[in-house]
C-alpha cells in the first residue's frame, strides 16, 4: 500500500492519498457513499482512462476505511480499501461508487478480491457502464452470498463520472467546451484582440479543466492570433494533449500537436478509440460553433466577466448565423454557478427534454 502512495506522489508530484483510516463513528449508507464519492474526486488527476473510483469499508467494529483508484495498472478502489482494513473486513460493509469489476484486466477481478474478505454486504452507487462489467460484478457477488444494494446516491455518482459513462456508451470523448465572454456576449473587440477578458482565478480554474482533459482543441486561427501553449501551469496534473483544427506553422508554441484537418465527427471516433474520456474545446469562435451546431457539446462552461464591449462589433461567442427565429432557440439547464474572483462561472449542459420538445 505504501508503495502504490508514494508512487503516486513522486511520479506526478500531485497530494493525493489513496487510502485513508478514519476515527471510529457511526455513519448510514447514504453517509458512508458520501464518503466514498469525496474518495473518488481525489483520484480525478491519475486514474484515468480508468474511472475514478471511492471505496468505503465498515467493519461491524464502526471503523471507516477509504480508498480510491490508484494510476492504470496500479490497484483498483476496493483493493486499496480491503488492504487498510485488514482482518476488519470479515462481516463489513463495502460501499463502492461504481460497481466492483469482474474480470482480469490489467488488474485482477475486485469481486473475487472482496469475497476472499469476507465481506457480506456491498452497497453500490451505479452499474458500471463498461462492456466487461455492466451487470456482472453485482452478479458475482451475490452469487457468493453476498447482499448487493445498487442506486444509493446514484445520481450523484452519474454526475461525478459523467465523461467516463459518455465515453463508455458512445466511445467519444465527453466534450466540454469553454468559453469566456463579456457579458454582452463578446469573446474579442473589434480590432480582434482577446486577452484577458476574465480575471486570475477564472483563468486558474481552466487550468484545473485542461488537467481534468485527455485532450484540448483550439482552431488554427486561435493559433495564430494568440500562440497559446494550452499547458497545465500553475495547478496539479498533467497537460493534455494538444490538437488543432486545421495547419499551422512549426514555430507556434502549441507544438508538438495534432493538427486534424478531418471532420469532427470523425475526431471524436477516433479521440474516443485512443481512450480519451474528455476533450475540452478552447474555442474561438469559429470552433465553438462547429462543436455547437453539431450538436456535439456534452457541456459547457462559461466564464461571463462583469464587462461589456458595449455594442455589437468585435467577435461573439459563436462565430456566422444562429437561428433564425425563436422556436428554434437552443435550451440548456444549469448543473452550477460560482463566482471565481470577480467573475461568474456558469456550467450548463443541452435541456434533453426542451430539444425534443422543439423536434
Ligand atoms: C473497480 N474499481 O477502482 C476501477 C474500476 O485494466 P484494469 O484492470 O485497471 O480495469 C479497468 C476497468 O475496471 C475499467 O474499464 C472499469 O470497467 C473498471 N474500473 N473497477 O472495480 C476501480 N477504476
Ligand atoms: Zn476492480
Amino acid at each position: 500500500m505504501r508503495a502504490s502512495y508514494a508512487q503516486c506522489a513522486t511520479r506526478r508530484s500531485l497530494t493525493l492519498h489513496v487510502v485513508r483510516r478514519r476515527k471510529r463513528r457511526t455513519v448510514n449508507d447514504l453517509q458512508a457513499m458520501q464518503i466514498a464519492i469525496t474518495a473518488a474526486d481525489r483520484a480525478r488527476l491519475i486514474s484515468r482512462p480508468n474511472p475514478w473510483v471511492g471505496v468505503v469499508i465498515v467493519p461491524q467494529s464502526g471503523e471507516i476505511f477509504d480508498g480510491s483508484t490508484s494510476r492504470v495498472g496500479g490497484p483498483h478502489a476496493e483493493i486499496l480499501a480491503i488492504r487498510a482494513a485488514g482482518k476488519l473486513t470479515v462481516g463489513a460493509t463495502i460501499y463502492t461508487t461504481l460497481e466492483p469489476c469482474d474480470h482480469t484486466g490489467r488488474t485482477g477481478p475486485c469481486t473475487q478480491a472482496i469475497i476472499d474478505a469476507g465481506i457480506t454486504r456491498c452497497v453500490v452507487g451505479i452499474v458500471d457502464p463498461d462492456e466487461k462489467v455492466s451487470g456482472r460484478g453485482i452478479a458475482r457477488l451475490r452469487e457468493a452470498g453476498i447482499t448487493v444494494e445498487l442506486g444509493v446516491l446514484a445520481d450523484q455518482v452519474t454526475e461525478q463520472l459523467a465523461p467516463y459513462i459518455h465515453h463508455r456508451k458512445t466511445k467519444r470523448p465527453f466534450v466540454v467546451l469553454k468559453m469566456a465572454t463579456t457579458l454582452d456576449g463578446r469573446t474579442a473587440a473589434a480590432d480582434g484582440t482577446s486577452m484577458w477578458i476574465t480575471g486570475e482565478t477564472a483563468r486558474r480554474r481552466v487550468q484545473v479543466l485542461r488537467a481534468q482533459s485527455d485532450a484540448v482543441v483550439v482552431g488554427a486561427g486561435t493559433v495564430r492570433a494568440d500562440d497559446p501553449q494550452l499547458t497545465v501551469r500553475d495547478v496539479e496534473g498533467d497537460s493534455p494533449r494538444r490538437i488543432v483544427l486545421g495547419e499551422i506553422s512549426n514555430e507556434a508554441r502549441i507544438n508538438p500537436c495534432t493538427q486534424w484537418t478531418g471532420s469532427l465527427v470523425d475526431l471524436l471516433d477516433e479521440l474516443g478509440k485512443q481512450d480519451v474520456l474528455q476533450l475540452l474545446v478552447e474555442g474561438g469562435p469559429t470552433v465553438a460553433a462547429s462543436f455547437h451546431r453539431e450538436g456535439l457539446v456534452n457541456q459547457y462552461v462559461l466564464h461571463l466577466a462583469p464587462a461589456f464591449s458595449g455594442g455589437n462589433d468585435g467577435l461573439g461567442v459563436f462565430e456566422g448565423n444562429g437561428i433564425t427565429t425563436m422556436s428554434e432557440l437552443w435550451r440548456g439547464r444549469i448543473v452550477s454557478t460560482q463566482q471565481l474572483g470577480d467573475d461568474l462561472e456558469i456550467i450548463i449542459e443541452p435541456n434533453l427534454k426542451a430539444q425534443e420538445n422543439k423536434e
